[in-house]
């Protein structure tokens, strides 16, 4: 994943499991506290701002939020807490709705997906975005070895992003 900046501040790995997808979080030079962290629709991370992200993942056309009753994106996750040195060590979360495999709930679909952290923490509920402030921080998700796509989409599990 990629500061404004883009310099590289750590990985988030994404494992198909029969849950959903597992994403391990590793990051640093984030402000300590809390931080909304999605899955944005668009694999394109132009900084300052992350734009071009585009909205929350969220093929099912639910309202954004955890905390929703009429949610959440498929692309919510539960905030990130960076440490008084602002990392976020080892940190796990699961995307319920989410595959990596075919179909319309895949973060591969199209030209992909990507992650994002924001500034802020994401309160589960506001429209459209949780009210999590700026992005702060971008990285698309993309397979992990040399890109090639492997014939058995079980193969396909492990996918990484930087
Ligand atoms: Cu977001
Ligand atoms: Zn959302």
């Amino acid at each position: 994943m990629y500061n404004p900046d883009g310099d590289m501040i750590g990985t988030a790995k994404l494992t198909e499991r029969s849950e959903g997808v597992q994403v391990l979080v590793n990051v640093e030079g984030l402000e300590p506290g809390p931080h909304g962290f999605h899955v944005h629709e668009f694999p394109v991370c132009e900084g300052p701002d992350f734009t071009s992200a585009g909205n929350h993942f969220n093929p099912t056309g639910k309202m954004h939020g955890l905390m929703n009753a009429e949610g959440p994106h498929a692309g919510d996750m539960p905030n990130l807490e960076a440490d008084e040195s602002g990392k976020v060590v080892e940190a796990e979360v699961m995307l319920p709705e989410a595959t990596l495999l075919d179909g319309k709930n895949s973060l591969m679909k199209g030209e992909g997906t990507s992650l994002v952290i924001h500034e802020a923490i994401d309160d589960g509920f506001s429209q459209p975005a949780g009210d999590a402030g700026e992005r702060v921080a971008c990285g698309k998700i993309q397979l992990n070895d040399d890109g090639e796509m492997p014939t058995d989409p079980m193969e396909q599990k492990d996918k990484k992003e930087e």
